[in-house]
């Protein structure tokens, strides 16, 4: 490949975890600390409630919109392939791309090697304690009690996926971030300079 230009491509990082768990502010501090490092960087968040289909998912977390249970899935996947090729053109062009939220399965993964996925751990009576808890839908304790045992049992065998102490304070639940994409980081750069 020596006569082409290589771009190197940027990284997908995927935010995951409960309600309230921090994740929002966790990617804008991770967006802003990425960038002051150099990178090209663009945030996204799923739901993306601004879209035709985020909108009736919208109506559907607020409660003033009911949506049968295989239907509402298959809006939340929709909402994501929206702008799936979008993310996939990003990476590719060497953009670093924080998703707040993702399906793992994702459709872009199969474009990455290296995908740090950020797994923002709390308890539900913690989340509880956050600001605006309760507004939506899913946001009570039974359902992310249920949820986070879930992620745990998703996650645990996944190497590439760095599970949080989302509890701690907002500095330092981002200083473990900045950590993990680092290391992340500069696997991603070993593959790169491997392949040239
Ligand atoms: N959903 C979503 C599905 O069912 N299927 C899907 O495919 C997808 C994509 C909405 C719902 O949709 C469901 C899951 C959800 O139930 P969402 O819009 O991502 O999804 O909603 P939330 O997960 O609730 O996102 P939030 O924005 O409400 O919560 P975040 O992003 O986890 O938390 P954040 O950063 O907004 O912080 C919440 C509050 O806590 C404070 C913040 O200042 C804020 O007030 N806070 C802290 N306080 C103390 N210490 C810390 N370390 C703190 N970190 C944040
Ligand atoms: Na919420």
């Amino acid at each position: 490949t020596s006569q082409q230009t290589r771009t190197q491509r940027g990284a997908l990082i995927v935010v995951e975890g409960l309600d309230r768990a921090g994740k929002s502010s966790q990617c804008e501090m991770l967006q802003t600390y990425l960038k002051e490092q150099g990178h090209s960087v663009k945030y996204i968040r799923f739901p993306d409630r601004t879209t035709p289909i985020g909108k009736l998912i919208d109506s559907y977390l607020r409660g003033s919109a009911n949506q049968e249970d295989h239907a509402i899935h298959l809006l939340f996947s929709a909402n994501r392939w929206e702008i799936a090729k979008s993310i996939e053109e990003d990476i590719n062009s060497g953009i670093t791309v924080i998703v707040d939220r993702y399906s793992y399965s994702g459709a872009v993964y199969s474009a990455a090697k290296a995908n740090p996925t950020l797994s923002l751990d709390i308890s539900a009576e913690e989340a509880a304690k956050r600001g605006g808890y309760g507004a939506e839908r899913y946001e009570n304790e039974t359902m992310q009690t249920r949820v986070r045992e879930l992620f745990r049992t998703l996650f645990e065998r996944q190497k590439d996926v760095y599970v949080v102490d989302a509890g701690k304070t907002l500095t330092e639940v981002s200083k473990d971030i900045q950590n993990a994409v680092l290391n992340c980081l500069a696997c991603l750069d070993t593959i790169g300079s491997l392949r040239k």
